[in-house]
């Protein structure tokens, strides 16, 4: 018996699998985790700084007008940093596809 699975898996196919796998909450928390990578260890926030030096690091060539977009963007207090929270609603609003997947669920499991 033959069973064709496919082996291409492209980046939209394997989102939902991992919140298949991990169940919604599981995947947040992966996506959180990247938080501890790009965090000033110092200071317990991602700033300006931590993300230029993990960037380079990682020798990504992000311009700094990008990272300044994204820590404006997550900034919810105006501190000019981001902190755990911050950092996870901004991964979880880079994800349209997780939330247009997720947020009409939510909303009727709270109906019911
Ligand atoms: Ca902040």
């Amino acid at each position: 018996m033959e069973i064709d699975y496919g082996w291409e898996i492209d980046f939209e196919d394997f989102f939902p699998s991992m919140v298949a796998t991990l169940g919604a909450d599981g995947f947040i928390g992966e996506l959180c985790n990247g938080f501890y990578l790009l965090m000033d260890s110092n200071k317990g926030v991602i700033t300006f700084e931590s993300l230029k030096t993990t960037t380079t690091l990682l020798g990504l060539d992000v311009r700094d007008e990008e990272l300044v977009m994204m820590l404006m963007e997550g900034d919810l207090d105006g501190d000019g940093a981001l902190s755990q929270m911050e950092f996870c609603i901004l991964m979880f609003r880079l994800s349209p596809g997780l939330m247009m997947d997720q947020s009409p669920r939510m909303l009727v499991d709270d109906m019911y």
